[in-house]
């Protein structure tokens, strides 16, 4: 009956990390702005507020949508030097609606380049971490193989005990 009891436990424990192997790896797309979408923002903090309640991963993308009435909203990935003087830098000038997913971590920067647009605040810098489970995975599937090995001895000991 105890090792019953472990055996039951040890699945618990097994079924638990592997739902922490896979937590993060979903991929979310994120309409940037949320329903607002992607124009001059009520307030020139509205975007960098947005971002900062989120944590971005690898693997995430990101919608850049707008369907209210003023139109000549875009988009423009630029560095940061560009992002700050809100200057269009070198680059793809992307209309909307638009799907962008990060390539690698790091810090993106994107602005609009209509008018003071940018100044007013329809900027937006996203911060993409890895993807967790994939620098980890490896070492997340070696515990969760030696539990597995835990487990079948555990198996095996309770048939011994058993029989
Ligand atoms: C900016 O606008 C948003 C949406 O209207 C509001 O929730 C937020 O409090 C405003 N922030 C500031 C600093 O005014
Ligand atoms: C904005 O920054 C870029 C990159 O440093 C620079 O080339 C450009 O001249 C700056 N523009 C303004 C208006 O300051
Ligand atoms: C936002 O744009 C993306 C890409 O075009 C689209 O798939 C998505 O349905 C749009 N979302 C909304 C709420 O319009
Ligand atoms: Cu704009």
């Amino acid at each position: 009956m105890a090792s019953r009891m472990g055996l039951i436990g040890c699945l618990v424990i097994v079924v638990a990390l592997l739902k922490c192997a896979t937590a993060h790896e979903t991929q979310i797309d994120y309409q940037v702005g949320d329903s607002f979408g992607w124009a001059v923002p009520p307030n020139t903090s509205y975007y960098s507020t947005w971002a900062s309640t989120k944590t971005f991963y690898l693997g995430d993308s990101f919608s850049f949508n707008w369907t209210g009435p003023i139109g000549n909203q875009n988009v423009v990935p630029v560095s940061k030097p560009y992002y700050d003087n809100c200057t269009e830098g070198p680059g793809i000038i992307y209309a909307l609606p638009v799907t962008y997913t990060p390539p690698s971590t790091g810090t993106y920067y994107f602005i609009c380049i209509t008018s003071d647009h940018c100044e007013r605040g329809q900027k937006i810098a996203i911060t993409i971490l890895p993807a967790v489970g994939s620098p980890k995975s490896s070492a997340s599937s070696l515990t969760v193989g030696a539990f597995f090995a835990v487990l079948s001895t555990t198996a095996v000991i309770s048939f011994l005990t058993f029989v």
